[in-house]
């Protein structure tokens, strides 16, 4: 597969609802795609970095400038026979994980075109189905609270995740525990708390949730760890796992016992696959965490989720849950039963609309091989 030429665009898409975490609101996505040219195939990737530097240290701008300069360079105009031959010509580069995702990504897009094979059999996908659950954005108000509360569970939705901070947890907690005492509950906190709030965190035991997901430091494992050993509720890292080394490490210590595997957030499929075999080793399960992605990195996620260690409903959920209109079709849809069907033909299964693609474009650069001697 001779890597012809790779087209950069933003695009940006207004959240059909605003989007509140304990980092702040998004209503407007800019986001950041890959479009491969090779073999005369087209092959998509998708950063999945955000507006700000908020998440984690990445943002749509640094990936732009850092893919633009210094990743798309080392990968234009090779020869590569797998999307796993990437993560070695991008080694130089440290960090900038979401941007050397999306390349990477594209890679094994395309290799799972040329090869005639369903993306998720090439990563090693087993499942024909995935478990959905759905991220809940803080609300205003806890009526409004509530009521997407019943929405979701009412669309099927396997496990409800409720963002959460100093402020919105307890009380929350308890109205949602009373009106649904008996569905699948988790948290979310994006690093709000501190150590010291052990002793308040621990109070949430009584909410029976299925875990609680990075409540300290964004770059930390071990007070998690500690803070483990002080709460009966799983903690789950999400931001704080950057690679395999991370995961086994973490786990090694305790510091949680599920693992949400983004896989922006870890550098591309390989590493993402790799620890993915790191909990299963642990007898650790995974999901798969969203990032307000398009229909490219949704398609994206359904394939990695198919691999047999996301045994927990993930954060992938509908297209319509995000978009008025997505850029894939068909788009995204779950069943009343809330799963994903798995596509079964050549490549990520969704078709982009590249129309729309275009008229969503707001930047856009186009990296060919530089001239060799
Ligand atoms: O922490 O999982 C997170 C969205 C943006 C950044 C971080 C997170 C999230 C979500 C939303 O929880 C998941 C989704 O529905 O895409
Ligand atoms: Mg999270």
């Amino acid at each position: 597969m001779k890597i012809d030429a790779v087209v950069m665009r933003e695009i940006q898409m207004p959240l059909a609802h605003p989007f509140v975490t304990s980092f702040g609101a998004t209503t407007m996505r800019r986001m950041l795609l890959l479009g491969i040219e090779a073999e005369g195939l087209r092959a998509w990737g998708e950063c999945v970095a955000g507006e700000h530097p908020y998440f984690s240290d990445e943002m749509i701008d640094t990936a732009w400038t850092v893919t633009e300069t210094e990743l798309l360079p080392r990968v234009v105009g090779q020869v590569l026979e797998r999307g796993s031959e990437v993560p070695a010509l991008l080694e130089q580069v440290r960090g900038h994980r979401m941007a050397k995702a999306a390349v990477e990504n594209a890679v094994w897009d395309l290799e799972a075109q040329v090869r005639g094979v369903p993306l998720a059999k090439l990563l090693g996908g087993t499942r024909e189905r995935i478990a959905c659950g759905v991220s809940i954005g803080m609300q205003p108000t806890m009526e409004e609270q509530l009521a997407k509360v019943e929405t979701e569970v009412a669309a099927g939705y396997q496990r409800i995740k409720l963002k959460c901070r100093p402020g919105w947890d307890t009380a929350m907690f308890e109205a949602v525990r009373k009106r649904f005492p008996d569905i699948v509950l988790s948290c979310d906190a994006n690093s709000a708390y501190r150590l010291d709030d052990a002793a308040h965190i621990a109070t949430w035991d009584e909410f029976k949730l299925l875990m609680i997901e990075q409540p300290l430091w964004y770059d930390d494992f071990y007070f998690h760890a500690v803070l483990q050993r002080q709460i009966k509720t799983a903690i789950c890292l999400d931001e704080s796992i950057r690679n395999r080394r991370d995961a086994d490490a973490a786990l090694s210590l305790g510091g949680g016992r599920i693992v949400n595997i983004k896989v922006g957030r870890v550098g591309g499929f390989t590493e993402a696959i790799a620890v993915h075999d790191v909990a299963q080793r642990h007898g650790v399960p995974v999901w798969c965490g969203g990032m307000l992605e398009s229909g490219i990195g949704r398609a994206h996620n359904i394939a990695l989720s198919s691999l047999p260690n996301f045994s927990l409903p993930g954060d992938v959920s509908a297209s319509a849950r995000y978009w008025a209109e997505d850029i894939i079709d068909p788009e995204v849809t779950v069943g009343g039963t809330g799963e994903i069907v798995v596509p079964t033909y050549a490549g990520r299964g969704f078709g982009v609309r590249v129309d729309r693609v275009e008229a969503l474009t707001v930047r856009r650069a186009r990296v060919v091989a530089a001239l060799r001697a």
